[in-house]
């Protein structure tokens, strides 16, 4: 069998309101292995560099602002066909489109905050997972 990784933030309002322990839970029920996870927050200028993608949309200051009030908790998973079968998982950006079942649908409260990141390729997947974790920090 052959695996892939996909890297996942729970986004600051997620720990603020206390939903990593669930949140985790969910991800470990759906198959996914955890190669490395760590809770850090990040600055205004690590935030703007994560969604750089998105500089130019009207919700990129926002977003920023939202991803840097406090500490999300990252992660690096692992499964089969990682990428598209986490974002199956997590539902639709916008949690009211999100599918019943999904951590998005059970713990998003708007399309900005949405719980949880999930990446959109395995390319960004890399991308994603090399900002946050060195060698050292991954099984
Ligand atoms: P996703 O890949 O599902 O996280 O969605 P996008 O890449 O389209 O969006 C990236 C981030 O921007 C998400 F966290 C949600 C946020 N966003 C907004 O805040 N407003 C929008 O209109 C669209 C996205």
């Amino acid at each position: 069998m052959t695996t892939t990784i996909t890297f996942t933030m729970i986004k600051p309002g997620s720990v603020a309101d206390g939903h990593t322990g669930d949140i985790l839970a969910m991800i470990g029920q759906g198959g996914f292995e955890i190669r490395a996870m760590k809770k850090v927050q990040l600055s205004k200028k690590q935030a703007e560099s994560f969604y750089a993608v998105h500089s130019e949309r009207p919700f990129f200051s926002s977003l920023v602002t939202s991803m840097s009030a406090g500490p999300v908790v990252a992660a690096i998973l692992e499964k089969e066909n990682a990428v598209e079968a986490y974002r199956q998982f997590i539902g639709a950006t916008n949690p009211a489109d999100a599918a019943e079942g999904t951590i998005r649908k059970k713990f998003g409260k708007s399309i900005e905050a949405n719980a949880v990141h999930g990446s959109d390729s395995d390319e960004n997947a890399k991308i994603e997972a090399d900002f946050f974790f060195s060698q050292l920090e991954r099984s």
